[in-house]
Order: structure tokens, then C-alpha cells, then sequence
């Protein structure tokens, strides 16, 4: 599939709709109050709306990547289980997601050492930097260094490098496609140190059984522990998202460490409950899992 079977046109009568060839029948629509950016990067195109009730919202080829109303169920999540089941994160990669928001959630955590981030769109930056300075607050973090340039190429290049890798991916269709590959897996694993755990965007239970499928397929191959969790998003196509899990040795669906009460009074989704509930599979997400 490639980004130009995404329909562009999805703004009518005040109401932007997303439509997608890879959630057939079925589109999301929020109304909307202005345009406040629309241009084609070298890799996408780029809207930036502000909504009549879901504050800001960035769109890439035609599909939302987020809302200042529930945003922080999946930066929270994306960050915050692979923090909280590992030991002692100190090195951290996080590959995409340039508006900044999971940086923002992983700097949250003191002992985490440096940041390096690797996104492949300097354009989503700054529209990032300049409309949405509560995620992109991220970059503010000393400890973050910006790589612009190809996610694959960047982690085919390190060895033994990070206690937590993150990719917070759009979806395989468009500049994301190379991030849903087994050797792009390879990759990862092989970045990873010892004991390292891995957290990548797993699309949908309900909207696209067949990614989750090869997702969960390829890091059961490559991790000794695998796991998926599922998040609530509503301003995502079937209002929910998963997480897909790879470790070299911690457990994935408990937290390794005590959340300060400094920390969780900063948080709105995470807490230590959740953690373990999210790995908690409706019955038919079991079945599948164990195809
Ligand atoms: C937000 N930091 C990144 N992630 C957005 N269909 C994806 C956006 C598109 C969705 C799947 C998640």
C-alpha cells in the first residue's frame, strides 16, 4: 500500500474525517475551527487543525497522529511501561513521534541518562515546536539529542547501546512502512544492552488484527519475553491502540520499580494498575496471539 491511496480531501463542511484504505468503511470525524497549517514536507503532508472540542490536532497524510484532548493516554503508555519494567533505564532511543510527547513523558523519569531521538521528518518538529509547545516541551530536556534521518538506517548502526528503544511510528503505510519490518526488529534487538526491552506502536485489536498478528509473531522470534498491551485512545480509528512488547530479560506486564508520588501526581493515564491491566487481552486477542 502507498501514502497516495490515502485520501487527502477530508475536510467538508467544517468537519475533518479520516479515511483510510487500512480501516475500510469507517472514518473518524471531528469538527474543526481552523486551519492552522497545511504543507507538504519532503515525506508528507502536514495539517495542523484547531478542533471545535479536542484543542489542536496534527494530521499526516490524512491521519491523526494526535489530539491535545486524549494525547496523553498514548505518550504515557508508550513511555511509561517500557520505563517501569525495566530496572534502571539509563540510555534511551526513541525512534519518531516528532511532536515531542514521549520525549516529554520520559524525561519524567530522573535516573534516565541521555535521550536519543531519531525522527525522519524535521518538518513535524517544528510544526510541533510552534503549535504544540505542551508535547514538543520534550525537546527542551538537556539529556535529548535530535537525529534527523531514516529510523532503520540510525539503529542498523548501534550495537549494545540502550536499555529501552520506543518507536512511536505512524502507520505502515507512508514514511512508517520500513518500521514494520522483521529486520528492522533485527535491528532494534541488536541495539538493545543486556536485560534491554523494546515498545513499538501495534495499531489495533479491533482494526487490524492482521498487524497485530505479525507484530506480536515477530518480536515472540526475536525476545525471550513478549507481550501486547492495549490503550484507550478515542481519537483513534476504533478508539483504542496497542503497544507491542519485546524484552532480553525483564517481565514486561508488571512494574520492575515504585513510582514516586512525585511522578504519578504528574500523570493522568499511568499508573501502576493500569500497567498490569493493559496486558490483560479480551478472549479473541488471546486466540490470536497464540496462532
Ligand atoms: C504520536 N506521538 C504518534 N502514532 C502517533 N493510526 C500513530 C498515529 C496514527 C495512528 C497510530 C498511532
Amino acid at each position: 500500500m502507498t501514502n497516495n491511496m490515502i485520501n487527502l480531501n477530508t475536510v467538508k463542511n467544517g468537519w475533518f474525517s479520516e479515511i483510510c484504505p487500512m480501516w475500510p468503511g469507517v472514518a473518524l470525524s471531528l469538527e474543526i475551527m481552523e486551519t492552522l497549517y497545511s504543507e507538504k514536507s519532503r515525506f508528507q503532508q502536514i495539517d495542523l487543525y484547531q478542533t471545535r472540542h479536542h484543542g489542536k490536532m496534527l494530521v499526516l497524510d490524512g491521519i491523526i497522529q494526535l489530539t491535545e484532548f486524549d494525547e496523553f493516554t498514548y505518550q504515557e503508555m508508550m513511555a511509561h511501561l517500557p520505563l517501569f519494567s525495566h530496572p534502571d533505564p539509563k540510555n534511551i532511543l526513541v525512534i519518531g513521534g516528532g511532536d515531542g510527547g514521549v520525549l516529554r513523558e520520559i524525561g519524567r523519569h530522573p535516573q534516565v541518562a541521555k535521550i536519543d531521538f531519531c525522527e525522519i521528518d524535521e518538518a513535524v518538529i517544528a510544526v510541533s515546536k510552534e503549535f504544540l509547545p505542551s508535547l514538543a516541551c520534550g525537546y527542551d530536556d538537556p539529556r535529548v539529542k535530535v537525529h534527523i534521518g531514516d529510523g532503520h538506517a540510525f539503529v542498523k548502526n548501534k550495537i549494545n547501546a540502550y536499555d529501552v528503544i520506543i518507536v512511536d511510528s505512524s502507520d505502515p503505510i507512508g514514511p512508517g512502512e520500513a518500521l514494520f519490518k522483521k529486520s528492522f526488529y533485527e535491528g532494534l534487538k541488536n541495539a538493545l544492552k543486556p536485560g534491554g526491552i523494546i515498545a513499538t506502536q501495534g495499531e489495533s485489536i479491533f482494526m487490524h488484527q492482521d498487524w497485530v498478528v505479525t507484530l506480536a509473531g515477530i518480536t515472540r522470534e526475536l525476545f525471550l519475553v513478549q507481550a501486547y498491551a492495549n490503550i484507550c485512545v478515542p481519537t483513534y480509528p476504533g478508539g483504542n491502540i496497542g503497544i507491542c512488547m519485546g524484552s532480553l530479560g525483564p517481565e514486561l506486564v508488571r512494574p520492575a520499580r515504585q513510582i514516586s508520588q512525585i511522578l504519578q501526581d504528574q500523570l493522568k493515564y499511568y499508573t501502576p494498575q493500569i500497567h498490569k491491566a493493559a496486558f490483560v487481552l479480551p478472549h479473541f486477542v488471546e486466540k490470536l496471539l497464540k496462532e
